[in-house]
């Protein structure tokens, strides 16, 4: 059930995909599997991608599709937030770069976690993420950056981050497909995560 949902959304079939996401909760599977599997679907379209099958309109629609997935699975994982009331984090995709797929689950993955997060968005500044460190109180930051320009804009920010004197207050750790733990000690962060579910684990970590 699973995999026909990981095959629906990577064949972008909306319809499908979403009676398939609906029938697996019925069935009572771990709305965090469904998460997974959105993931997983989004590796696909990747690499559809980028063996020329798959275009700028497929990207997007695959996008928004894993959006709507994910909302329905929302109100599932609610319950277990309120439980937990973590603390604040900020996260945000870095000065130009705009990709924002996983970026946004991981900012899903850590609401539905108990976490209260403020997502700044794509193309952000470095002074905006110092605003916002400042602004909410946050112990913890999340970068996000998919281009090779990104690199460098991670370091800026947390430059920026430093000259403000919030570094010592906040952890940063960053992600997102290209980065990498030379990236990490590039741009001066304290960890880099391979994907959603560490970063997760590690800001429970962080926090606890
Ligand atoms: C989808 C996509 C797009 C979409 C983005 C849609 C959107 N709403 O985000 C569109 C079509 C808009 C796009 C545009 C561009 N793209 Co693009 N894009 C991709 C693609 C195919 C998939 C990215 C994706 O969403 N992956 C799925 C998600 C789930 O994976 P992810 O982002 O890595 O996130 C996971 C983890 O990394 C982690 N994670 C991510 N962020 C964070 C943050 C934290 C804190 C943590 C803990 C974890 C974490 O968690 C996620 C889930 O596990 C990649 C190729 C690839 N396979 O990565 C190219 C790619 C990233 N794009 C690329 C390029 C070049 C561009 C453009 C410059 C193209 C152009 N010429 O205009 C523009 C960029 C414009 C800009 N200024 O940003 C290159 C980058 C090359 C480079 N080294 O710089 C890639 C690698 C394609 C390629 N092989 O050439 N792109």
């Amino acid at each position: 059930m699973l995999d026909t949902l990981v095959q629906a959304i990577s064949d972008m079939k909306e319809e499908q995909a979403l009676a398939e996401a609906r029938a697996l909760l019925a069935a009572g599977e771990d709305p965090m599997r469904i998460v997974e599997s959105c993931s997983s679907a989004m590796e696909l379209v990747g690499r559809r991608f980028e063996a020329g099958e798959y275009f700028l309109a497929e990207l997007m629609m695959a996008g928004d599709l894993v959006r709507q997935v994910s909302d329905l699975v929302k109100p599932e994982l609610r319950g277990r937030a309120e439980a937990a009331k973590r603390g604040s984090i900020v996260i945000g995709t870095v000065k130009g770069d705009i990709h924002n797929i996983g970026k946004d689950i991981v900012a899903f993955l850590l609401d539905v976690n108990g976490f209260d997060v403020h997502d700044l968005g794509v193309d952000v500044a470095p002074a905006t993420f110092v605003e916002a460190i400042r602004e909410h109180e946050a112990g913890v930051l999340g970068l996000s950056g998919l281009l090779t320009v990104a690199f460098d804009s991670m370091k800026s920010t947390i430059r920026a981050i430093e000259d403000a004197g919030l570094r010592d207050r906040v952890r940063i750790m960053i992600g997102g497909g290209q980065t990498s733990d030379a990236v990490r000690q590039y741009a001066g962060a304290d960890a880099y995560c391979r994907d959603a579910f560490a970063g997760v684990s590690l800001a429970r970590e962080w926090v606890d």
